[in-house]
């Protein structure tokens, strides 16, 4: 979990210290939820969905995932493979409303950032825990980075409606 946390507040810290509009500079509209706190803060937690999705040699289980727009979620990533696996989602990350990311209990601790771009589980059991409302939609590109990872079968989609 250690490598997972550390891009993380990388990208929070990227994004803290963008510029601001000044109206001299035009920057580029952020492309990710930049209200996440108010969705959040409105969202119903009772009425949370949990997904459990699986990593292994070589799969996403399930592979294509659909979920409804302006709902909050929880994935539950749990690599029960041989080796480390990556869910790099980039795009859907970016597409909805981060509340935390949590890895497991008893021992971890947990990330708040606007957005990030992977999520590595270890592998033998190693699981990460995503809280997040839906936002935009659209369908999503899950892969696996490692090695031919995704030339054998890791990729996936999900889907937002
Ligand atoms: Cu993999």
């Amino acid at each position: 979990m250690r490598k997972s946390i550390l891009s993380l507040a990388i990208a929070s810290a990227a994004i803290l210290s963008g510029c601001a509009v000044t109206g001299v500079h035009h920057a580029a509209a952020p492309d990710y939820i930049t209200n996440s706190a108010e969705i959040v803060k409105a969202a119903n937690w009772d009425a949370m969905e949990t997904i459990n999705i699986e990593l292994s040699e070589h799969d996403f289980d399930p592979k294509h995932l659909k979920l409804k727009a302006n709902k909050p979620y929880r994935f539950v990533i749990k690599n029960t493979g041989e080796a480390d696996h990556y869910y790099t989602a980039g795009d859907f990350f970016k597409s909805v409303a981060w509340r935390k990311v949590m890895s497991s209990r008893p021992h971890g601790g947990e990330i708040k950032a606007p957005y990030f771009t992977a999520i590595e589980a270890f592998k033998k059991g190693g699981t990460v825990e995503l809280y997040f409302v839906t936002v935009k939609t659209g369908t999503f590109g899950v892969v696996c980075t490692i090695d031919d990872h995704k030339e054998k079968g890791m990729t996936g989609t999900i889907t937002v409606e």
